[in-house]
């Protein structure tokens, strides 16, 4: 028995030197696996205890129990210690720079090309001093055409060209027929004008509208910006200087505006505006042939606008009679098209990764 006490009194003697000596954690391990292990050397020793009287095993098995209990002990302390030692050396060390450009060119993400088309579009304007409004999707019938000057019996407002919501879905109280998919952002500047409830008045309104009509050339959903500026003393002449201006920034400072008379409900007089075509730079001719996006014409079409009615400013709560304002509106997607030369409308939905990573 004396054997076996010292044996496992020298063992705990050459674990406690062996351990404090460990380098690192992996001599720490394969001191586990020398002391602790199957046929390590704690194993070995209570072997030999077959060979003992049965009245003398339980001392043997105590002693033993206390030192395996001492070397794991030791082991897990001494595991603390270098975890904490490797890490005080790294603290000490080379600091890691964090700003450092990254080692490899990782994949990364795009702008949708009509989100892109609104972001440039806006920025334009908000150097000229115009701010982004947003409202809602949903919007209210009154609002929509209504306060737009829109008569009841305007065509726009059918059923066939309108996404109006179902009466059974309209919360108790609400007007059948009276809260509808917004057809324009229009709605977006008379709330404007109300909330701000003064002149001056710049804002720039891009967003979803929603319109009753599905071919090669419409989308029942489809993006447009449209801009309002309330002064006192605003002109025809600041209509034209500002949008003239902005096809310069948009389309490339050689760009020409024309503007022909046209009619909308919602201002007078109304004006389309056309720029100098932007693929045969308004020759009509690209390459010794007819140009085909402008149809030999040299002009292309990209605007609405007008002088604000003064029914449109007072619905907005703006004094007609002391303010005027032009208002002006575009659709997103064919100023998508002729700034990067898209000529179907459908790849904007179908989200080819083809074709969006190329923006
Ligand atoms: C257009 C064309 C002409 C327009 C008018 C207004 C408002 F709310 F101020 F009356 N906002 N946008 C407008 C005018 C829009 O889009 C082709």
């Amino acid at each position: 028995m004396a054997d076996l006490l010292s044996q496992l009194e020298a063992l705990a003697t050459g674990a406690r030197a062996a351990i404090a000596a460990a380098p690192d954690e992996k001599g720490l391990e394969e001191l586990r696996v020398r002391f602790l292990g199957k046929k390590g050397e704690l194993s070995q020793v209570l072997r030999g205890m077959g060979q003992l009287p049965a009245g003398e095993r339980p001392r043997v098995g105590e002693v033993a129990n206390r030192v395996r209990d001492e070397v794991e002990g030791l082991l897990a302390d001494g595991k603390r210690r270098l975890e904490t030692k490797a890490l005080e050396a790294e603290l000490a060390g080379a600091p890691i720079d964090v700003t450092l450009a990254g080692r490899r060119l990782l994949p990364r993400g795009h702008r949708h090309p009509i989100t892109r088309a609104t972001e440039d579009i806006s920025a334009i304007f908000a150097r000229l001093g115009y701010e982004v409004a947003s409202g809602p999707e949903i919007e209210l019938d009154w609002f929509n055409f209504e306060a737009l000057n829109l008569p009841p019996d305007h065509p726009a407002r059918d059923m066939q060209d309108t996404f109006y919501v179902e009466e059974s879905t309209l919360r108790a109280g609400v007007k059948p027929g009276s809260v509808l998919l917004r057809t324009h952002t229009s709605p977006v500047q008379v709330r404007s004008m109300k909330r701000l409830g003064k002149a001056p008045v710049r804002i720039i309104c891009p967003g979803r509208v929603y319109r009753s009509d599905y071919d090669q050339t419409h989308s029942p959903m489809f993006h447009q910006v449209e801009g309002l500026c309330v002064d006192e003393g605003i002109t025809f002449a600041d209509l034209k200087g500002t949008l003239a201006a902005f096809a310069r920034a948009y389309f490339g400072p050689g760009t020409r505006t024309r503007f022909r008379p046209s009619y909308f409900p919602f201002t007078e007089p109304s004006a389309e505006v056309d720029v100098s075509c932007t693929i045969c730079g308004g020759t009509g001719r690209k390459d010794g042939k007819r140009c085909g996006t402008c149809k030999e014409t040299g002009w292309l079409e990209v605007l609405g606008a007008g002088m604000v009615h003064p029914r449109v400013l007072e619905n907005g709560g703006i004094d007609s009679k002391r303010h005027t304002g032009f208002a002006f509106g575009m659709g997103v997607e064919r100023m998508a098209m002729l700034r990067y030369g898209i000529d179907d409308l459908r790849l904007y939905f179908e989200n080819d990764l083809r074709f969006l990573s190329q923006f």
